[in-house]
């Protein structure tokens, strides 16, 4: 199995942390987006999108890294990262779904305000929109509240946010919580007891240790 992509990049990181749980090796194909890999022809013949992740299994090509992240916990043996359970398993998609929905974009706006925009800035050979100013901040920490705020009401009764076990809900919020703490929003992560105490016990997991790297240098 390959991986296009790149160990600093969020929508890589549900691929790399399945994988990672599943102790299964695969080998990650470096795509940089900070040098403009991912818009070059070669790579579009694997992402028309100009996007990383990429995976390769064996010939089949699959893009969209929510799409892999579910493929994977079917395709490969191991731990089973989706639960049996039909409502617990619906719960763990509408997760899924307040992420890609509530989470991920404003988070993105956080980046933008904070220092890892700052590196992108620099190792990029063309100019870059200015960060969001303090309303663009506010507007997005607002979104990330309400979000946070529903997540902090359900992990006051369950360990995990579709039940009692770890599952894809957890692997799809850990990137951008990851990116949110790096970018100055740990605050609201921490100012909610249950919500901290999830993040605690997720960020901490080994397999997470592995593969949760975010941008701290230019490339
Ligand atoms: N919907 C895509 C989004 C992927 C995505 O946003 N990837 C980012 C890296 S984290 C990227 O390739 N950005 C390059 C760009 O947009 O220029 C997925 O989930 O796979």
């Amino acid at each position: 199995m390959k991986v296009y992509g790149t160990a600093t990049s969020a929508a890589t990181h549900p691929v790399l942390m399945v994988l990672a749980e599943k102790e299964h090796e695969a080998e990650l194909v470096h795509v940089s987006i900070l040098k403009g890999e991912d818009k070059l022809p070669e790579h579009r013949r694997l992402q028309p999108f100009g996007e990383v992740p990429v995976l390769e299994d064996d010939g089949f090509l699959l893009y969209e890294s929510r799409a892999i992240m579910r493929y994977l916990d079917r395709r490969l043996p191991g731990i089973q990262l989706s639960p049996a359970d039909p409502q617990a398993w619906a719960l763990m998609e509408q997760w899924i779904s307040i992420e890609q929905c509530y989470v991920s974009s404003p988070v993105w706006e956080m980046v933008r305000s904070g220092p890892v925009y700052d590196i992108i800035r620099r190792s990029v050979g063309m100019e870059l929109p200015p960060p969001p100013d303090a309303a663009g901040v506010a507007a997005a920490r607002s979104t990330l509240a309400t979000a946070f705020d529903v997540a902090d009401t359900t992990l006051g009764g369950q360990q995990y946010l579709a039940g009692d076990t770890f599952s894809l809900a957890e692997v799809s919020w850990l990137p951008y919580l990851q990116y949110l703490v790096a970018s100055n929003g740990g605050d609201l992560i921490t100012e909610r007891p249950n919500l901290a105490r999830w993040w605690a016990a997720i960020s901490t997991r080994p397999s997470w240790a592995r593969v949760g790297h975010v941008l701290e240098e230019a490339e």
